[in-house]
């Protein structure tokens, strides 16, 4: 038989009655159906994404080389890779042979060759050999500093530059104040921050808030609101229930935080709406609402419950510095903002398109505009908008696409 050793040819393989498995090939070959793929939507907002994901083995590598794509300024690949791992995110269990992912959407031919060589031999040597890739590994690297964006990390690397004590021995690199933070508390707020430490963060904020103003509104969103165990930070949006009574408070509750101690880092933004400029103005990324993205002081006396400040042993000095972002949007757009703010970002990306696309509206974090009818769509909760989109409602922790 085949076992023998003896030269395969096509017509015995064709006369063995059960399909002999291939050895490592069965994955390719060898395969249960596909996994329901027809009902998987090209849209994460028409998709049910928890924060368990069966396939991180997939996932981890597409995101790597997304944000690959994202440093050679490849578009196109980055979003194709970001779509990829997002519909894998969005699938209730683990895929074991390419045949399982067949009639799934988003998944092109460099996925799925990344796929295969996983399924095949454990690993992806594409992703390999961007991760030994100097400037990648440098990229990556001088990113990872608060208020470090590509460019500037661009700009260092090709000044042949390749790690951070490099960059601060430079004296000719002026580090702006955000970027000084970044270096400063490096090691903390590279750290990631527990749910713990964010609801302990969310009481604090919380409780200075409320001494300014008693019926102002702070909510966590972010990926915690999403139900996520750990983040790279905390955000929050803090309104008040009477549309321009906000105005103030997110001053008077930095400087509050300042006057507690705990405030290390402010970089506050003034409001930029300009209502005038409605409905003419752009739909864009970023939104123009009253911010501040913070580096505060968690002291562990702060923690309640058993979690407790994660620390490395012997090395413990009580406190720890975590990144912050507060939103104050007027309370007229606030369901726009709680949707936006709460993610994840391939979500919102697909909540826009899908407006775009398929309804012929534009959405962004403070309006939804129909472009039809030219008018906006008010809401006062997530739930209404989805219902403008003609969308059935997508529970927070079910938007970790
Ligand atoms: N967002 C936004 N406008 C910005 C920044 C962020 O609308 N200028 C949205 C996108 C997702 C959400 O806010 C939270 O952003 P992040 O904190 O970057 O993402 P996250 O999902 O909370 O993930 P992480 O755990 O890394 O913080
Ligand atoms: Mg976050």
């Amino acid at each position: 038989s085949m076992r023998e050793g003896r030269p395969v040819t096509v017509e015995t393989r064709h006369c063995i009655p059960v399909r002999e498995p291939v050895v490592s090939l069965s994955v390719v070959t060898e395969c249960s159906p596909p996994t329901a793929a027809a009902n998987v939507s090209q849209y994460a907002c028409l998709r049910r994404t928890t924060t368990e994901n069966h396939n991180k083995i997939f996932t981890d590598v597409l995101e790597e080389l997304a944000e690959n794509s994202e440093f050679n300024e490849s578009k196109g690949p980055c979003l194709a890779f970001r779509r990829a791992a997002s519909v894998l995110k969005s699938l209730p269990s683990a895929v074991h042979c390419l045949g399982a992912i067949q009639g799934l959407p988003c998944l092109g031919e460099h996925t799925k060759a990344v796929m295969e060589e996983i399924l095949i031999f454990g690993r992806s040597f594409k992703v390999e050999e961007v991760q030994s890739d100097e400037r990648y590994q440098a990229l990556k690297l001088f990113t990872s500093v608060f208020g470090v964006g590509p460019k500037t990390a661009e700009k260092w690397y090709r000044r042949g530059l390749r790690s951070l004590k490099e960059i601060l021995a430079e004296p000719n690199i002026q580090l702006n104040r955000m970027q000084r933070a970044g270096f400063l508390y490096y090691r903390d707020i590279s750290k990631a921050v527990s749910k713990a430490e964010a609801k302990a963060l969310r009481s604090i904020i919380e409780e200075t808030a409320h001494w300014i103003a008693p019926d102002s509104i702070l909510a966590l969103t972010g990926g915690f609101r999403r139900g996520k165990e750990y983040g790279h930070d905390v955000d929050f949006l803090l309104t008040m229930p009477e549309m321009g009574k906000e105005k103030g408070l997110l001053v008077r509750v930095i400087d509050r935080l300042r006057d507690q101690g705990i405030l290390l880092y402010c970089e506050h933004q003034g409001s930029t709406v300009d209502m005038s400029k409605l409905p003419s103005r752009r739909f864009e990324a970023m939104d123009h609402f009253e911010k501040c993205f913070l580096i505060l002081r968690l002291e562990e006396g702060q923690m309640e419950g058993d979690g407790g400040l994660q620390k490395d042993p012997g090395e413990s000095r009580g406190w720890r510095a975590v990144r912050v972002d507060l939103v104050a949007p007027p309370v007229d757009h606030y369901a726009f903002a709680l949707l936006g703010w709460t993610g994840s970002r391939q979500f919102e990306r697909d909540l826009r398109r899908f407006a775009r696309k398929e309804r012929g509206m534009s959405l962004d974090n403070h309006a939804l505009y129909d472009k039809t009818k030219k008018l906006f769509l008010p809401a006062t909760s997530e739930e209404d908008i989805f219902a403008h989109l003609g969308l059935e409602y997508v529970e927070p922790w079910q938007r970790n696409a």
